[in-house]
């Protein structure tokens, strides 16, 4: 089989049951995340691209919400939903390019890497300031509601962007407009080093939500199958226009909060053992194999195809040029203006003086 990501099944499950060939999906999307990972991982550290956040671990909590939107809906990412956008439809090579910020990138290299967009599967740009995502993505379902169209706004955002302003005015706003959203917070037990218990004092990040007049809902957010029937439940929610719901899905960041952190430094083994048995990719081919959906063994096949479609697009992208120098003072004016072409004119004199940053000179340090 062709393991490239695409968005042709229905969402709509007959009888509340994802079909068989649903779920081998789901499973495919969910191992190409942790295969893509392990590459992006050993690029950053070989010097050749500057900064990857992983998503090791919470597979099940990228690829359940993705599969249970339909392709009008939109997904307003955190800090890892770059897999949920591959599952919905972004291609590989899209996300590569993003990667090494070349000229193939959609952002033109004025994002810093591992922070994606993707206009044709409705997959807004991220941005790091923790919780911005979530107003705006109020805002959009708000006005997609007021122009009577049939979409519904995924919000997606970590544990430690519970404790952020716009999570608060997002959930309040989203709540009294009755905006068509539904709220996904990926409790990964870390925000960098900080541990839930010392992010809130609530039972569940799931009670905040009765504040602000929506339901509240605790998912293992390692059973993809069980994050799929929740965010679906949500998403029909917000779709008939009864508003907002919060889903927590309660899962584990495998690795470092980045390519820069040492976890070993802040958490115990122990915890990361514990989480390291429930394996969401690992109890999903279980399920699969006991169902006669996959066969044993087949997981190591399809690696093996995803890895080569992975490593085939990192060629690709890697021999792709840079943007050229010309495009920082682009797109923000119809004509470059006088102040704008002086600082262009000196920064290339100071280029052709000193060269050319490489790859590896300048690795963001958090
Ligand atoms: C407004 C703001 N404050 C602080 C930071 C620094 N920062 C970057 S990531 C992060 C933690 C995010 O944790 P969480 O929301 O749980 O997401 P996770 O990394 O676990 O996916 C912080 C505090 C930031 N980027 N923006
Ligand atoms: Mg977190």
């Amino acid at each position: 089989m062709k393991a490239q990501p695409k968005q042709s099944s229905s969402n709509k499950p007959a009888g509340g049951a994802l079909t068989p060939a649903r779920q081998r999906e789901l499973f495919v999307h969910m191992l190409r995340i942790r295969c893509l990972d392990e590459r992006m991982l050993k690029l950053q550290r070989a010097g050749r691209i500057g900064f990857v956040g992983t998503a090791k671990g919470l597979e099940a909590a990228l690829v359940g919400p993705a599969c249970a939107l339909e392709a009008q809906d939109w997904l307003w990412s955190g800090l890892r939903e770059g897999g949920a956008a591959l599952a919905r439809g972004m291609p590989l090579g899209d996300y590569i390019a993003q990667m090494y910020c070349n000229s193939n990138d959609s952002a033109k290299g004025r994002q810093m890497c591992n922070h994606f967009q993707h206009k044709g599967t409705h997959y807004p740009s991220w941005s790091s300031v923790i919780g911005t995502q979530i107003p705006h993505g109020v805002g959009a379902a708000y006005a997609a509601k007021l122009h009577g169209k049939d979409e519904v706004h995924s919000i997606h955002f970590g544990d430690g962007a519970t404790s952020s302003n716009g999570f608060h005015s997002g959930m309040n706003f989203a709540a009294v407009w009755k905006a068509p959203c539904v709220f996904v917070c990926v409790d990964n037990g870390w925000a960098i080093s900080v541990p839930s218990s010392a992010q809130t004092a609530a039972k569940s990040y799931a009670d905040k939500a009765a504040a602000y007049g929506m339901p509240g809902e605790d998912v293992d957010g390692n059973d993809v199958l069980a994050v799929q029937a929740a965010v679906s439940k949500a998403v029909e929610r917000a779709r008939s226009g009864k508003g907002p719901s919060l889903v927590v899905l309660k899962t584990y960041r495998m690795l470092g909060h980045s390519s820069s952190d040492d976890p070993t430094k802040y958490r115990d083994a122990k915890e990361v053992a514990y989480w390291e048995g429930r394996d969401p990719i690992e109890g999903f081919e279980k399920q699969l194999v006991a169902a006669k959906i996959l066969a044993k063994g087949e997981r190591a096949k399809l690696e093996a195809q995803l890895y080569a479609e992975i490593d085939a697009e990192i060629h690709k992208q890697e021999a792709a040029p840079k943007m050229p120098l010309k495009t920082l003072v682009e797109d923000v004016y119809a004509e470059v203006p006088l102040h704008l072409r002086k600082q262009y004119n000196q920064f290339i004199a100071i280029a052709e003086r000193l060269g050319e940053a490489t790859p590896g000179d300048g690795a963001f340090p958090l």
